[in-house]
This record gives structure tokens, sequence and C-alpha cells, in this order.
């Protein structure tokens, strides 16, 4: 097929997926155009049948804001119409999936797009009032809509009082790019061999809750010298930064900034924690579990889909860090328990999200929305 793909090309989850997306699906045999402002970070140059459109956006005085979405939709069409593509896939809903119902209308109306709700555009800017209406619309004329959870499809439901149909299909990582595996050297640099080595990856906004990935380093070294790998950024690094030196671990927590490679980084951790306030999946904890790494996350959202408690990781509530350090020093401490939680992580992700089972279903949803468009 013909794919035009439109996300956020930066550090978000939701970036990162369709940039995964459109790489395991040229990877299949299908041309896939990025519709975007810049080009995802995650895109690799020297695949075949990747295309990159920039959308050019005037910044002509009288507009404070300049109007993204309109000039998507032209750039959507566009390339609809000069690539001869046979489908548009947007990821994230706002404001992708009304640019490509405009682009639709452009072009007379009925051309077929998938629109994918990751997380936030339903739980936090979706339900926002400013936004509600414009996303529920656009949810409701979307030919085909998915989310990454079933947790997501109902409260996607919930949130737009919509009956729409929603189709999951949930995160995926490749398992041979993400495997087991400890460079040493690399594992040398964040820790020693006797300490233990906590690993958060996120985009440091308040709904990831960094601030008790320090509280819980905090408390476990406590007990048993630990370090925490901190990868990413956002407006929690400098509040996460203080509260590191007020509880006196500032030569325990180490901030890397965004990575482009974070396999080699997730492999040698003991534990990821992931204590967010919402989650619509976790990928995160998945590309963990890819690298054969348990993850003691919140139980929220989409986690529960992804980790079972007790046997691949640990869910706890919310906000529940005297909890979440006991979870990462039951497995401290226990080292082959450690390694069994790590396995049967490692195992789970197979059979469940890698790329080779997950990517067929997006293949098989784009042919039902063609046919029925
Ligand atoms: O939270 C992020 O990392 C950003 C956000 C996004 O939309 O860019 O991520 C969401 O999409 C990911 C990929 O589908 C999901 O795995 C995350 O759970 C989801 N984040 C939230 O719901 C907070």
């Amino acid at each position: 097929m013909n794919i035009g793909i439109t996300c956020y090309p930066t550090y978000g989850g939701s970036g990162i997926v369709a940039t995964e997306l459109g790489m395991e699906l040229s990877s299949r045999g299908h041309d896939v155009h990025f519709i975007t402002y810049a080009n995802p970070i995650r895109l690799s140059e020297d695949l075949p049948r990747l295309h990159y459109h920039e959308v050019p956006i005037s910044d002509y005085p009288l507009f404070q804001y300049p109007p993204y979405s309109l000039a998507l939709a032209s750039r959507m069409a566009k390339t609809i119409e000069s690539e001869g593509l046979d489908l548009l896939h947007v990821h994230y809903a706002i404001p992708h999936s009304i640019s490509a119902w405009l682009a639709s209308h452009i072009l007379g109306g009925a051309f077929p797009f998938v629109t994918t709700l990751h997380g936030t555009d339903v739980t936090l800017v979706g339900s926002d009032p400013s936004f509600l209406p414009i996303t529920k619309l656009s949810i409701e004329q979307s030919p085909g809509t998915t989310t990454i959870s079933r947790y997501l499809q109902q409260e996607t439901q919930r949130v737009f009082s919509t009956k729409k149909e929603i189709k999951v299909i949930p995160n995926f990582v490749n398992c041979d790019r993400y495997r087991p595996g400890v460079d040493v050297e690399l594992r040398r640099q964040y820790a020693t061999p006797e300490e233990k080595l906590l690993i958060h990856v996120s985009n440091f906004r308040p709904v990831k809750r960094i601030l008790d990935c320090v509280r819980v380093l905090a408390r476990v070294n406590e007990e048993i010298p630990s370090r925490l790998l901190m990868i990413g950024d956002g407006p929690d690094r400098v509040p996460a930064q203080e509260l590191a030196q007020k509880l006196g671990v500032t030569d325990r927590v180490e901030f890397i900034g965004k990575q482009l490679f974070v396999a080699p980084l997730l492999a040698i951790a003991d534990v990821c924690l992931l204590p967010s306030e919402m989650e619509g999946f976790g990928l995160a904890a998945l590309e963990a579990a890819a690298c054969g790494v348990p993850t003691v996350a919140s139980n929220v959202g989409g986690l529960p889909e992804l980790i079972d408690n007790g046997s691949n990781g640990f869910l706890v509530p919310v906000g529940d860090v005297e909890a979440m350090s006991a979870a990462a020093l039951t497995l401290f401490k226990d080292e082959d328990q450690k390694r069994a939680f790590g396995e049967a992580a490692r195992r789970s992700t197979e059979m469940r999200y890698s790329a080779s089972r997950i990517i067929p279903q997006y293949e098989a949803y784009y042919e039902e929305v063609c046919c029925a468009n």
C-alpha cells in the first residue's frame, strides 16, 4: 500500500510508535510518506520506501498562532494527490485527526483515514473543554479509529459519550532491536557491579510523576546501594533535580537527557520505574520488558494489560512511594526472582506485543477501512 503517516515527530510515545510503525511497514514492502513539520527523530534514513513531506507554515504577522492544522490539511491533500496515497494514518487526535478530515473533504469527502488515540489526547487534552467538541467530531468522523489499549478504548467512549466502534491495536516493539544483554562497559558508566540500577524514560511531564522516581531511589538506597538513570527531558527535570538535592542523593541520580537509542540503556538496568498518574499503554515499560527488565509501575490506565502483577513486574497505587520502593527492593534482594521476572517480561512481550504480531493487525485494518470507504 501507499500510506501517509502524520504524528508529532518528537520524543513523545505517540511519535515513536508512529515512526516505528512506518519503518516496519516499509520493511514489509509498503511505501510510507511521513507528513509532519519536522523529520521524525527515530526515522532511519537508510530504509527504502520511506518518504518525508514537510508541512510549510507561514509566519505572517497577523497570525499570533500560525494555523498549523490548516497548513497540515492542505499538505495532506496535496500529498494524497501527488503521491497517489491509498490511506492516511494519523497519530494523536489533536489536531491530526481533524486535519485528515479536512484533507479528505478537500478531495471530495471520501478519502480513507485511520486515527490512533494514544492517551493524553483522550485523558488530558481531548477532555479539556476547549478541545472536547472538536476531538469528539474528529473521532466520530474518522473512517477508522484505534486505541492502544482496552482501557483507552473504554475511556474514549466514556469521555466523548460515543458508541463509535474503536479497534484496539496495542503498542508494539521490535524484539530483534530491543533484546536482553548487558553491555558491561556501558553499565560501569552508571553503576558499580555491587550497586542496583533503576531506570526511567519519559518526557518528564507532570503526568509521569518523575519526582516519585527520585523518592523511590532515596528510599531503596537506604537499604541497598542504588542509582537512578533518568532518560528524557521536560518540565519536571529541574524540580526532580532539586528534590534529589534536598534528599541528599544528587550523586546517585543521573539525568542524561533525550537519547536516540534507548535499548542498550534499558538492558543494563535492574528495574524500570513508571510511576505515572495515567498511561494509555506505557511504551517505556514495554521496551524495558523486551530488554528483559521488569517494571514497577502505577496500577493505572493500560498498564495492567501489559504488566502481570507479581509475575513480570509489579503494579502499585499511584503515588505510593513506599509500595513502589518495597517492590523494587523485593527484586533487588532476590536475584533469582529478578531474573525470573525479566524472563517472563521478555516472553510475554514476544508472545503479545512483538512487531511481527502487531503490524499485520494494522495492515488488515487498513484494508478493512479502505474497502468500507
Ligand atoms: O506520555 C508520553 O510519552 C507521550 C504520549 C504521546 O502521546 O506522545 O504517550 C502516549 O502514547 C504512548 C504510545 O502509544 C503510550 O505508550 C503512552 O502510555 C501514552 N502516554 C500517556 O497516556 C500519558
